[in-house]
């Protein structure tokens, strides 16, 4: 045999070895990050009534519903800066959205985190760097929702390969929405029960494009972030969601006195003023707007995920299902976000693996949106940052009776001060102006409508203390 002959026999030995190594490495799972947009826990495997979620309710009976996730500040930009940099806000300091700073009237709106932390490396970026292709659809970083619908919103270019920024006929036909404030749909309740299909509807070209995104991909790893603008305001869905929900079966919530008597004040200084004077019939219809969008949104994630299964893709995909905050509807006596009330802070969250053991269950363990970074990094091998303020939720995936924090923070900016909130397995405790201008002590087992402030009870004087402390701690280095 010439030389030649020997060094290709040599060279093809290697080459194969090489192969063969690459087949033995773990399969990387792909992922497929679904988030609503100011959705708070009213479907109907999180106990609701009502509300009819039948998508979202098939993926919690393959997966894992968290009781307790919570997200790390109840506003757009700062929560999804936390929870895509894996950041707590005050290390990304994006403690506002960019120049509606309303409750924040004295914070300088910022633009963007990487002008704090110019280095970091996000979830979406981290799976670009280890050989995925990352890819978004919609709304995932901060949006300003109807008025930036089609835009790349405040995107970060380095998270994505791709990106695609849909805008439906809920966009072009904003003229024809009912607001409280007439003229202005994003910040206040707004809604309108909408002409023509559920295609037409941003939400709807969303859901198309993901779902041509997951045909795209199939055949390498993805990180496909598919976020939906609904239910946030304005509340825009086809009809016939409008029709599932008659105004007049939606009770309205009872307020407790010190819902009445707004005490502590800033626990309510989220209220705006035209929403202080609607009817109750008024109040029934926007919560059937709020329900609407809700079973429209949902309709469009069920798309995305009969693609998942359609293509074989659900066996080898990780699915997460979340939303950026809670939201009240007139519980309290408020409506949408930035409070520090539970339904505020809380989110839904399911978390969804290939051949899971633990599918169809419901963990009570205590999750921060924080987390979702490195669990989505652990779950597929990637190493992550050391500086991560979350911790892997893997232990609970693989086991939904163990934990892997006892507390899960929340906090607010207000006019010239800081609102902080800590809950735990039985309490919800909050801190505003460390506590020249109130605090809060709720034991959530059993009072979890926070009907009775009880910090200045003798009986839980150590409890307070103990979680005074732990908030005190969290609140250091408050920008
Ligand atoms: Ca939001």
């Amino acid at each position: 045999m010439r030389a030649e002959s020997w060094i290709l026999l040599i060279l093809c030995f290697f080459l194969a070895r090489g192969l063969e190594g690459g087949t033995a490495q773990p399969a990387k799972p792909n992922v497929l990050f679904l988030i609503a947009d100011d959705l708070n826990c009213a479907l109907h495997c999180y106990g609701h009534p009502q509300v009819r979620s039948p998508n979202i309710d098939r993926l919690a009976n393959r997966g894992l519903r968290f009781e307790r996730a919570y997200c790390q500040f109840p506003l757009c930009s700062p929560s999804r800066t936390s929870f895509l940099t894996g950041r707590r806000p005050n290390a990304t300091r994006i403690l506002s959205n960019p120049g509606g700073a309303r409750l924040a009237t004295d914070y300088k709106a910022t633009p963007h985190f990487r002008e704090f932390i110019p280095d970091t490396v996000t979830l979406p970026q981290l799976f670009r760097k280890h050989g995925y292709v990352s890819v978004r659809v919609g709304k995932l970083y901060h949006y300003g929702v109807p008025g930036q619908i089609g835009t790349s919103g405040l995107d970060d270019a380095a998270s994505w390969d791709y990106v695609v920024n849909p805008a439906g006929r809920d966009k072009a036909e904003e003229n024809r929405i009912f607001s409280l404030i007439p003229g202005s749909f994003g910040g206040t309740l707004s809604w309108m029960a909408a002409d023509g299909t559920d295609f037409e509807q941003t939400d709807g070209l969303v859901a198309t494009a993901a779902v041509s995104l997951l045909e795209e991909y199939r055949g390498r790893p993805f990180f496909l972030a598919v976020g939906n603008f609904r239910p946030h305001t304005p509340y825009v869905a086809p009809r016939k969601y409008f029709d599932m929900y008659a105004p007049d079966s939606i009770p309205l919530p009872a307020l407790s006195p010190d819902d009445r008597q707004r005490i502590p004040a800033p626990a309510y200084q989220s209220a705006k003023k035209e929403q202080e004077t609607m009817s109750d019939r008024l109040r029934r219809e926007a919560i059937q707007a709020y329900w609407a969008s809700i079973s429209f949104m949902d309709a469009q994630m069920g798309r995305v995920l009969e693609a998942l299964e359609r293509l074989g893709l659900a066996e080898k995909t990780i699915v997460v299902m979340t939303s950026d905050h809670g939201y009240h509807l007139y519980d309290h006596g408020l409506w949408q976000k930035q409070s520090l009330f539970e339904n505020s802070a809380r989110v839904p969250l399911i978390i969804a693996l290939p051949g899971m053991r633990a599918g169809g269950r419901t963990t009570g363990s205590l999750a921060e949106m924080v987390d979702l970074y490195p669990t989505l990094a652990d779950l597929c091998g990637l190493p992550y940052p050391e500086y991560l303020d979350g911790k892997s939720l893997k232990p609970v995936l693989e086991d939904p009776s163990r934990s892997v924090k006892d507390a899960a923070f929340t906090q607010v900016r207000r006019a010239g001060f800081h609102g902080f909130t800590v809950r735990t397995a039985r309490w919800r405790y909050t801190l505003w102006d460390d506590g020249r201008q109130g605090q809060q002590l709720y034991d959530m087992q059993d009072d979890p409508a926070e009907t009775k402030n009880l910090a200045t009870d003798p009986r839980f004087a150590g409890t307070v203390s103990e979680l005074k402390q732990r908030l005190r701690d969290y609140a250091k280095n408050t920008p």
